[in-house]
């Protein structure tokens, strides 16, 4: 083997510590890489077919025969392909990169990967969905999963986190209670991944812990633009240790730094039909394509002797710690780099667990987390099929195993000693324990009480941070929440339920209350139940102006006829800024531009659609103009852009489009000097030439740096 590091890549070296590198897991996993160019078909047992097409039989019109290993052998693997899909978050996409220490945080942590400015280590990340099934579309409303693998020196970090800070229940008791609530009912097993149900809505009403996370789920936070574009959470609070054994209560973050992005509701529904791997494909093209997804992780750090300064608890998984109280500080940053070469053996198989830490990352008796500290090994001894998956060449560890764990389904590893016990002396004694600076130590908390079932009373306080989350939020945030209750309360067949959770919001607050209650047949209640406090949290709000415009999406509409000068600037000019423009045609192919030059279509329009893209925009040229007004799909395309609050332009002629798609008045160039935006829809008059088309293009790039345009939202398109 020329690479000596190949299949053991963390090296001891002379100082005795352990050496990994952002390469050390790429480089491990070259070893079970397998490409076929140039082989021959074979069977499991090596021996060569020459025929895969026919299985053997007595005469050209018998039957089979038993013999047939090659057909049985092919038949029997085939039979067994598939392994349990997980219970929860069953649907994933995941990408490999590497996490860049900013700062060491040896003062708090003797975490490794967090020791020095600079260090790098493999990470391994999967996003999902929470409660649809395998084959379920991308964009339901749900919670998405962030489950970060760190491949450290020290051995495997998970932090298994969300992309929302809190959860529905405090104690991992009430999991499975609240999975079986969520997840399609039992007698029909409807609806397929959607929470507007009455299962659902019966264990919110009756579980009032869930409230503070349910403001979180019907937010635009369950909508996300892209995976890459959502923050992440640790949720938990829990410990760094520092070489002292000080403990300091750290809670996780994860900072996209394209910033934080929703589609809207009714956008989603119609994405999960158009293009049902929509955030899986927008993580995969964006990685292709170079332009890697980035994230800062932040912490805030609590000092032990702070315990009890907040008017929450710290263990109670459904409060967050305001990011005013305690500020997020920025330690390090993680680029998604590198693609996965197979789904099944990297994404699916990958397997998380929350007690995977490492020496200076430890647990505190948040009762949630002390239950997925059970929960994550015992699922994967089911799905993965026995105990030793942590074998499988994604979830590896760079970081040398040595242990006296034998046997077992799948066992890859031939240990060649006669002893797997310990004490032992015919081993040497080995594997030996210890080992100063990488051992992982307990924190050695005291704790002491009686064994009894019962909720903290520092627990039961379920409506302050709903009623912040709702206070902290942007006049259309709180519109699309009004809405999201109503449509999923709307899918409940029981009044009562809804009635119930109306109770409900009527202490978190009262306007909220009655708007809820007004769209879904129950008497809005007289009366606030409990007075609004009044306090807010910006932090939590998503519209913020002037986010990162690059990688998004344009629509550039185009026919035969279309002003040459005019598509080709602005394809330039936008790709230029970092958006990613697709000129669409009415068909594939070339389009004939006004000069007699030729463009090429990228996708033809009808295979696309306006919820695909983030802005559109249609170039002048009269004959283009017409045709695009004459076509039903393109006057849609605009209109449906329009409604979605997107940025929409149009030069010249191509300004025609805009009074044929239905919607409304507004305010449009007539000359070719100044670009006009009126609530982000983008035009310049007559014949700008190729440099007027650059200030255009600026001036739709700002409108594209607002994401949407919500003054516009409540417009009547329809689309
Ligand atoms: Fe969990 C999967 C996140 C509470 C039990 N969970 C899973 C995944 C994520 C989370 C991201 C998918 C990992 C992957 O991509 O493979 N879970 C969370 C968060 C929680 C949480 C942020 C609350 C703070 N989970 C939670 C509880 C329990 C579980 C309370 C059980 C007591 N979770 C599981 C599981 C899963 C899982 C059944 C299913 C598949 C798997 O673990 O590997 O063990």
């Amino acid at each position: 083997m020329d690479d000596p590091t190949r299949n053991n890549p963390t090296t001891a070296a002379g100082d005795g510590h352990l050496r990994a590198d952002a390469d050390s897991k790429d480089r491990q996993l070259e070893g079970s890489r397998v490409d076929i160019e140039g082989t021959h078909l074979t069977t499991d047992q090596g021996v060569r077919v020459d025929h895969t097409d026919d299985s053997l039989s007595v005469g050209e019109r018998g039957p089979t025969l038993l013999e047939d290993f090659h057909f049985r052998e092919k038949i029997t693997h085939f039979d067994h392909e598939r392994i349990p899909e997980r219970v929860v978050h069953a649907r994933g996409a995941g990408a490999y990169g590497y996490f860049e220490a900013y700062e060491s945080m040896a003062d708090v942590t003797v975490a490794d990967f967090l020791a020095e400015a600079g260090r790098r280590t493999p990470v391994f990340v999967r996003f999902s969905t929470v409660a649809g099934s395998r084959g379920s579309a991308d964009t339901v409303r749900d919670v998405r999963g962030f489950a970060t693998k760190f491949f450290t020196r020290q051995g495997n970090y998970d932090l298994v986190g969300n992309n929302m800070p809190v959860f529905f229940i405090q104690d991992g008791i009430k999991f499975p209670d609240f999975v079986h609530a969520v997840k399609p009912e039992p007698h029909n097993e409807i609806p397929q991944a959607a929470s507007a149900h009455d299962t659902f809505w019966d264990f919110v009403g009756l579980q009032p812990e869930s409230l503070h996370m349910i403001m979180w789920l019907m937010s635009d936070r369950a909508l996300p633009r892209s995976f890459r574009m959502m923050e992440g959470f640790g949720v938990h609070t829990f410990r760094f240790v520092n070489a002292e054994g000080r403990g300091t209560f750290v809670k996780f973050h994860w900072k996209p730094l394209l910033g934080v992005h929703s589609l809207v509701w009714d956008e989603t529904q119609k994405i999960a039909g158009k293009d049902a791997d929509f955030n899986r494909r927008d993580l995969w093209k964006a990685i292709e394509s170079g332009s890697y997804p980035e994230w800062e992780l932040g912490v805030q750090l609590v000092p032990e002797e702070d315990e009890f300064r907040f008017d929450f608890d710290l263990l109670d998984a459904t409060k967050i710690i305001p990011e005013e109280l305690v500020p997020v500080r920025r330690i390090g940053k993680m680029v998604l780099d590198r693609n996965p070469d197979n789904f099944f053996a990297e994404t699916e198989q990958v397997a998380f667990h929350t007690a995977n830490v490492v020496p200076g990352i430890d647990f505190t008796n948040d009762p949630l987390l002390q239950a997925r500290n059970f929960s994550y090994l015992d699922t994967q001894l089911i799905r993965l099929g026995g105990p030793n998956f942590a074998q499988i060449p994604v979830n590896r560890p760079v970081a040398p195993v040595t242990h006296n764990h034998r046997d077992g389904y799948h066992q890859h590893q031939i240990y060649r000693t006669q002893s797997s016990y310990s004490p032992n002396t015919i081993g040497g004694g080995c594997p030996a324990v210890g080992g100063d600076g990488e051992v992982f130590r307990h924190y050695q908390e005291r704790v002491d009480g009686h064994k009894i079932r019962q909720r903290s009373e520092s627990f039961k306080e379920y409506y302050n941070q709903a009623t912040l989350f709702w206070n902290s939020m942007s006049a259309p945030e709180k519109e699309h929440i009004v809405a999201a209750y109503q449509f999923e309360l709307g899918k409940v067949e029981r009044k009562y339920i809804r009635e119930r959770v109306v109770e409900h919001l009527n202490r978190i607050d009262h306007e909220l209350a009655v708007a809820v209650a007004q769209g879904i047949g129950v008497e809005p209640p007289a009366e606030a139940d409990r007075p609004n406090h009044g306090q807010s949290s910006p932090a939590l709000s998503q519209v913020r102006p002037g986010a990162p415009i690059a990688t998004r999406m344009v629509a550039v509409l185009a026919a035969d006829g279309v002003d040459e000068v005019h598509v080709t600037a602005l394809v330039e000019n936008l790709s230029g800024m970092g958006l990613l423009p697709e000129v669409l045609g009415l068909r594939d192919g070339k389009i004939t531009t006004t000069n007699g030059s030729t463009v090429e279509a990228d996708r033809r329009l009808n295979t696309m659609a306006s919820v695909l893209y983030d802005a559109v925009v249609v170039p002048g040229g009269a004959e283009a103009a017409q045709a695009l007004s004459r076509d039903g799909e393109a006057v849609h395309f605009v209109a449906e852009a329009f409604k979605h609050a997107k940025t929409v332009g149009a030069v010249a002629e191509g300004i025609e489009i805009l009074s044929r798609a239905p919607i409304g008045e507004v305010m449009v160039a007539t000359n070719a000097d100044q670009p006009v935006n009126d609530r982000g829809v983008v035009t310049q008059g007559r014949g700008p030439d190729k440099n007027r088309l650059e200030d255009f293009c600026r001036v739709f790039a700002d409108a594209v740096s607002l994401h949407r345009h919500w003054d516009r939202e409540t417009d009547a398109v329809p689309a």
